[in-house]
């Protein structure tokens, strides 16, 4: 494929309801949009990619501005390098022409993603046959933040049990942990309900986090900071809930060592996270090869975003619920047709590439600042 301009489009969405975690209240969300065009055979082609950084580096070191400026001032110059030097740019190259910038990987993977997208557009093939998704729908969880009170948190997990979401996942934080558990667990019996604590506990807190064995939660994710593998692995061996990763896992790399160490049960796969949808299929083959189950993260994704991780959700090790939402759970107008929910399921779009695109009108009005880079 020959790539003739690169868009950064970085749009602004307010959040139906601010969503806290254990790190932050966010009241918006700011994507970076990815935009390829491209030349396949001589025909114009055209893909999508979404950057998840948020906009501080609170949840990982990238960040809206610093994900952007790595785009602008590397990535897309670096592709557009190897371009000018003979490279045929696929999807499956972008990480090695991408290999000598260190990190970044929320950036790398939203190139990689829009190229990604442009080439099975181009082919006519969807992400889910690119993935070997064996289903057409998956199962639907969702993610309920910090709220002030125990009353408002049981309101919230009411609403979206009626609205039929399979899953329950609950964000922890030190003094936010075993007693909105009980009160869900008491008022809503036993739905699948587990446990975010984004990093907020050391193993110190252990004593404490034991207390969460008797909820029989499906799992309890990152309760420790993103470096502490082995300790971890030693909270595993204290508690019988199993251990899920989410910050910790960076690379397909990182979750072999997690599951050689004991310190991942589970593994949650954010795409932006890893560098990208190729390190994350990556992820669930080391995982499924392990019998460690996986399931799929969300960063309140657009529509972009939720396509291509609803079609990844699609492949057979993804056992368990995702965070993957309908659009209205954040936003009361997504930028592409909405993901609804139906029957607790997500449809896995079926169409060439994403099967979604921005729709010109709504992309327009929630637009705040964009940028062009043109191939030499
Ligand atoms: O459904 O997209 C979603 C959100 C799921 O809770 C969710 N994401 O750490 O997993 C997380 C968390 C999060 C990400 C929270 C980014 C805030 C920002």
């Amino acid at each position: 494929m020959h790539i003739l301009d690169v868009e950064l489009i970085t749009v602004r969405l307010p959040l139906v309801s601010p969503f806290t975690t254990s790190f932050s209240t966010q009241t918006e969300r700011t994507p970076l949009l990815v935009k390829v065009t491209a030349l396949e055979d001589g025909v114009r082609t055209v893909g999508w990619g979404e950057c998840v950084a948020l906009n501080d580096p609170v949840y990982s070191e990238e960040y809206l501005d610093g994900a952007r400026s790595m785009l602008e001032s590397y990535l897309i110059p670096i592709l557009f390098a190897a371009q000018a030097a003979g490279t045929d740019i696929t999807a499956e190259r972008v990480g090695h022409v991408l290999r000598h910038i260190v990190g970044h990987r929320m950036a790398k993977s939203a190139l990689e993603m829009a190229v990604l997208d442009a080439q099975l557009r181009a082919a006519g093939r969807s992400f889910a046959d690119f993935f070997g998704a064996t289903v057409d729908r998956v199962p639907s969880g969702v993610s309920v933040g910090i709220h002030e009170s125990t009353a408002q948190l049981l309101d919230a997990v009411g609403g979206y049990l009626e609205q039929g979401y399979v899953r329950i996942k609950l964000k922890i934080k030190p003094g936010w942990d075993i007693e909105p558990v009980r009160a869900v667990r008491e008022r809503f019996g036993d739905i699948p309900l587990q446990v975010d604590a984004n990093a907020a506990y050391t193993l110190l807190d252990a004593p404490l986090l034991r207390r969460l064995d008797a909820f029989d939660l499906l799992l309890i994710e990152q309760p420790l900071a993103e470096d502490d593998l082995r300790q971890h692995a030693q909270l595993a061996t204290l508690m019988t809930t199993p251990m899920c990763l989410d910050e910790s896992i960076v690379s397909a790399a990182r979750a072999a060592d997690a599951i050689a160490w004991g310190a991942a049960a589970i593994i949650n796969i954010k795409p932006g996270r890893v560098g990208g949808y190729l390190e994350a299929k990556r992820i669930h083959d080391i995982a499924s090869a392990n019998g460690v189950a996986v399931w799929c993260g969300g960063m309140l994704e657009t529509g972009i975003g939720r396509a291509a991780n609803a079609a990844l959700a699609g492949m057979p090790g993804f056992t368990l619920p995702g965070d993957i939402s309908a659009s209205d759970r954040f936003y009361r107008e997504d930028i592409t047709a909405p993901f609804v929910l139906d029957g607790g399921d997500i449809a896995i779009p079926t169409g060439p590439g994403l099967g979604v695109e921005p729709i010109p009108e709504v992309l327009a009005d929630v637009t705040v600042h964009t940028v062009t880079l043109r191939a030499s």
